[in-house]
């Protein structure tokens, strides 16, 4: 069984890439092993800060934030870093080559009853003869070199792609290294199965209203089939399981609060979820474009996604 160094050598990665990808995924190794040890290292629980979105924070995103802030920082090909829960970017080295925007640990409010979390990164390639700024961190998600997620559940997952297919790789918790243990994932095209948080349904524009509506209706409405929901309520485990089975994951547009177009952060969720996606043969679409195609106005900003089976995604915007 190859592991990942084996398989970023047999693809060509560039070596640069190659050191940002190892520092990120064995952080993500440190960052499993600290979840593991649970309440009894006395980690859990709230750290008393909230984030630039105004959303508490769990003591595990402070921890996995300055744990990948200290690796990524110390690499020399890093050239700077984003991280949903710094305010602002972090210039690392002038002369490296990367730009690494990560979620240190999309969610984080299933810590507390021991449910699947994640980290998710996102790279891009980039050179300059100054520190770099946030205006260099705003490249639309299509000029992404590599994205991927670390998922922590039962066991520690990699999912990888360098823009030459999906692999999946599994921790071995013997050697602290990740195995490919699934090559070039491919998402089907239809499916029977949709992700959504059912309870914003009243703030969704109509259009999206009565898409769902009609998969709940199943054999009785207009899609004559039958649909099965699921929401593990942190879009690293919902994506995961469309990539292993199929499926359509959603967080629409809502009204719910004007100043946000949707829930998820473009840079730090989206954009790598989509590359992922297309690269397994689906689709990634906010209600209006492509999301690998948005050109990013803010580090933080928002976006509604629709991901998942190409068919079904197809469907959903037909509305
Ligand atoms: P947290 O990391 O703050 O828990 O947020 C997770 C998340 O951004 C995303 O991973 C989930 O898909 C979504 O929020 C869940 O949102 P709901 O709270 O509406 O279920």
């Amino acid at each position: 069984m190859q592991n990942l160094s084996q398989v970023l050598a047999a693809s060509a990665t560039p070596e640069s890439l190659q050191s940002v990808l190892n520092i990120t995924i064995s952080t993500c190794v440190d960052i499993s092993n600290a979840l593991k040890k649970g309440s009894l290292a006395g980690i859990l629980g709230m750290a008393g800060n909230e984030n630039v979105q105004g959303e508490e924070q769990k003591k595990l995103d402070v921890i996995s934030n300055d744990m990948l802030k200290d690796a990524l920082l110390a690499c020399p090909a890093v050239r700077a870093i984003a991280s949903e829960e710094e305010d602002d970017i972090v210039p690392a080295h002038t002369d490296g080559e990367y730009l690494i925007a990560f979620d240190p640990l999309d969610g984080s409010s299933n810590i507390d009853i021991n449910a699947m979390v994640g980290t998710i990164f996102s790279l891009y390639r980039q050179t300059g003869d100054n520190p770099a700024t946030e205006q260099d961190f705003l490249i639309q998600g299509k000029e992404q070199v590599a994205a991927g997620y670390v998922l922590y559940g039962p066991s520690s997952m990699l999912v990888l792609t360098t823009g030459k297919g999906v692999n999946m790789f599994t921790l071995d918790p013997d050697t602290h290294t990740f195995l490919l243990t699934r090559e070039n994932v491919q998402v089907a095209q239809d499916t029977q199965e949709f992700a959504i948080n059912m309870s914003n349904q009243r703030f969704w524009a109509d259009s999206m209203q009565n898409y769902v509506n009609n998969l709940v209706a199943g054999k009785n409405g207009s899609r004559n089939k039958d649909f099965n929901m699921r929401w593990v309520a942190a879009m690293v485990g919902d994506v995961h399981r469309i990539l292993c089975r199929g499926g359509i994951f959603i967080y629409p547009w809502d009204n719910k609060d004007p100043s946000k177009p949707g829930k998820l952060r473009l840079m730090y969720e989206a954009n790598p979820m989509a590359m992922l996606l297309e690269q397994a043969g689906g689709k990634a679409h906010t209600h209006t474009q492509r999301i690998l195609d948005i050109q990013p106005e803010a580090i933080h900003q928002r976006v509604a996604v629709i991901l998942g089976a190409a068919n079904e995604v197809d469907k959903c915007l037909s509305y």
